[in-house]
């Protein structure tokens, strides 16, 4: 067999086009591929619903890469040690209560997971606004990366979502946008988004988890977000709370599903 170079290329189309055309309806889209809409994604996935997450960067996993300053190791307690040995990923005790995984193990068997359990990324592809039908989010508008980079004027397409995961991190892009576009109306004290507090781990893991919830009809905040959009604090290089509350969301959402709601 002699390669064709166009049967290559058309391969690729022919290939991401079915990808996209298929999730262009969605039990649930996950906007962020850090570790929080990762876990999510791959959460909803196990449990039989269509999933598809995208992510902003050409790489997905968000600020886990890095660890902490770029030192590449993790932090977890307990319960996200937990969470690292269902994933197969070595948490080794550091000291009581302490584990530390391999920040690049963590995110690729994450990813790998996730995509194996049927979660579709979409990598280079930027979130820029949602769909809003009787004061409920009912999809995303999507656009490339590259169009946004380059502020060029080309209109979006659109993706119909049953639920969206707002897994965007520190700048909740999703729920800003909602905000910006109807004034409020969030699930927060003022109906906008609070705004991060600064470092305090403990608190910080903890209100994580409270914080993980709808915040607004049809969008459920996972991870960095949540903490910010509630007003909760930033909690440093500890990653157990992103994973744990990735899998809440997935439950609150699954929940929701099976209702049919
Ligand atoms: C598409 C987008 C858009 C958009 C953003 O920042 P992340 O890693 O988010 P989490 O919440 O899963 O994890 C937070 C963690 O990494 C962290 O920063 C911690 C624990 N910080 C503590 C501290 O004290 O600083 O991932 C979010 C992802 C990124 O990959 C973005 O590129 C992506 O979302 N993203 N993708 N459309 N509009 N906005
Ligand atoms: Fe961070």
């Amino acid at each position: 067999m002699s390669l064709d170079e166009i049967k290559i290329s058309r391969a690729i189309l022919d290939r991401y086009f079915q990808k996209l055309s298929d999730c262009l309806d969605l039990d649930v889209a996950v906007v962020g591929g850090g570790p929080s809409g990762l876990m999510a994604a791959l959460k909803l996935a196990e449990a039989g619903y269509k999933v598809a997450v995208f992510e902003r960067k050409l790489s997905i996993g968000g600020g886990m890469w890095g660890g902490g300053m770029m030192f590449n190791e993790i932090v977890v307690q307990e319960e996200g040690a937990r969470i690292l040995k269902e994933l197969g990923v070595p948490a080794e005790p550091y000291d009581d209560g302490y584990y530390t995984a391999d920040a690049v193990c963590c995110m690729t068997t994450l990813t790998s997971k996730a995509c194996l359990a049927g979660v579709k990324v979409f990598n280079l592809i930027s979130v820029e606004d949602v769909m809003v039908r009787e004061n409920r989010v009912t999809g995303l508008v999507i656009n490339w990366t590259a169009v946004e980079m380059a502020s060029l004027h080309v209109d979006p397409l659109a993706v119909r979502a049953k639920y969206v995961v707002e897994a965007t991190g520190h700048d909740c892009e999703v729920l800003r946008v909602i905000e910006r576009k109807l004034g409020g109306g969030l699930f927060t004290e003022t109906g906008k988004i609070i705004g991060e507090k600064s470092l305090w781990a403990e608190m910080a893991e903890t209100t994580t988890l409270e914080n993980t919830k709808e915040a607004f009809p049809g969008v459920f905040v996972t991870g960095m977000a949540a903490n910010a959009t509630f007003g909760s604090f930033r909690m440093g290089p500890i990653f157990g709370g992103m994973l744990l509350s990735g899998e809440k969301v997935a439950s609150l959402i699954e929940e929701r599903l099976k209702q049919g709601k």
